[in-house]
């Protein structure tokens, strides 16, 4: 299917954006496609310049687990507008968000705002640095933390999908201080802490890997870095910026019982307006400025526009828990590709962690960067284009997630699967 108006957006945005996007997995450049320029988002669904509808299961990379323009956060958003846009200056709308993120999160102690994820993780290892006093970090390849320096050393997400894991522009010395172990095998978590042991300032681990397509911890990982962390005073870092209020209302710590002593979020609890946030144990929160020394801060952090659409947001998920619904379409979605797959005979399978949802053009059970690379991303690019033009939008990468929102209704979801069905037979054929 063509999209014309798309198309000539794009070529004038090229003359001034740097690839046209401002975020560079929004460029379709693995999907072989230019991309869409949307206009318009209601409830699972989302329109293009061209007017073309489609269900959206990219939900603006994850925030929009209540769909696009909920009334009540669109009324939440119009309300504090016309109060005010920004002061930067305290406001009461901080630490209500701030209460009731602790309340779903009681690893939180205190928590502070950002204004996105890579800002959320830069802040935490830098606390467990100077909690620690030591400078090595422990990451997953393939995990993906946000574009800080530190993270950018066999990164997921863009940089995996553009084949950068690893970016020019890191220094050598700051690369040297990042140490990167295999998503779901702990050995060699052990063996770097082994060898730089008394060095090792934090592991930060996305308790369910989002970014190198979803990938869930295997029984045991969690536990096992928690240990591994209260054996050698290491700092413990979930970043849930994907998992926080998705996978349940408490997140991934919740969903599988480990406590981490840091957590970075994201995402849902901006709503769809730019907030991230880190927070946990209070002897290392209160070494962040203006009580410690550990500098750290924003000119927006705690924008009132983003905290009222947050706390919107955050609100509906505890008064409303669409906990259970989402389990039941994430699953009915899962279980009907899986059908279909094994009917199409197509190399691939389908990994779920709550409405985190992904289909991995790999026979290989996907466990970790070495498998997940398996996947056949010619064979995923072609899957993208036959469910686009069947109006199904997927993340334009076989390294994200298909996000399930509570907007979805069954027949999204049965048309959905009408559309997986057909697109895996036109691959095979
Ligand atoms: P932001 O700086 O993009 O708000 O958050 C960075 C980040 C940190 N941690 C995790 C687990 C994340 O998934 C992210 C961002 N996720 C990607 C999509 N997988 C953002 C999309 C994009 O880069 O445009």
């Amino acid at each position: 299917m063509k999209h014309p108006k798309s198309e000539k957006l794009f070529e004038r945005a090229k003359r001034s954006i740097p690839g046209g996007v401002n975020s560079p997995v929004r460029a379709f450049k693995s999907v072989g496609i230019d991309p869409l320029f949307l206009v318009r988002g209601k409830g699972a669904y989302v329109w293009d310049a061209d007017g073309s509808k489609y269900i959206d299961y990219v939900g603006s990379w994850g925030p929009l687990i209540l769909g696009h323009s909920h009334p009540n956060v669109i009324e939440a958003i119009q309300k504090q507008a016309l109060l005010a846009t920004s002061f930067g200056a305290p406001t009461e709308l901080e630490i209500e968000l701030a209460e009731l993120v602790k309340e779903l999160i009681p690893s939180i102690e205190l928590l502070r705002m950002t204004s996105s994820g890579t800002e959320a993780t830069m802040s935490a290892i830098r606390v467990a640095r100077g909690y620690t006093g030591k400078d090595k970090i422990i990451k997953f390849e393939g995990c993906y933390h946000g574009h800080g320096d530190s993270f950018l050393i066999k990164a997921g997400s863009g940089a995996l999908t553009l084949g950068a894991p690893s970016s020019p522009g890191v220094t050598i010395d700051t690369a040297k201080d990042t140490l990167n172990a295999t998503y779901n095998n702990l050995p060699s978590v052990e063996a770097l802490v082994t060898a730089h042991r008394g060095q090792i300032a934090a592991i930060i681990v996305e308790p369910v890997a989002g970014n190198m397509g979803v990938v869930p911890p295997k029984a045991g990982f969690l536990e096992g870095l928690r240990n591994i962390c209260d054996r050698e005073q290491i700092v413990l870092i979930f970043d849930e910026v994907m998992t926080g209020f998705r996978v349940t209302l408490g997140g991934a710590q919740q969903w599988y019982g480990v406590k981490p002593d840091l957590t970075t979020l994201g995402k849902i609890i901006g709503g769809g307006l730019p907030v991230g946030a880190f927070g946990g144990k209070r002897e290392m929160m209160e070494l962040l400025s203006p009580v410690g020394p550990v500098y750290q801060a924003g000119t927006l952090s705690g924008n009132p526009l983003a905290m009222a659409a947050g706390l919107a947001t955050l609100r509906m998920l505890k008064e409303e828990n669409p906990y259970p619904e989402l389990e039941r379409k994430s699953a009915l979605l899962a279980e009907s590709f899986s059908e279909n797959i094994n009917r199409s005979d197509i190399k691939a399978n389908q990994t779920r962690v709550g409405s985190m949802l992904c289909l991995f053009f790999t026979q290989k059970e996907v466990t970790d960067y070495e498998t997940a690379i398996t996947s056949d991303t010619k064979a995923f690019a072609h899957y993208f284009r036959e469910m686009l033009d069947r109006g199904i939008y997927l993340a334009p990468s076989q390294f994200e997630a298909m996000f399930v929102s509570a907007a979805h209704s069954d027949e999204d979801l049965e048309q959905t699967i009408e559309a997986n069905r057909k697109a895996l037979n036109r691959i095979r054929d």
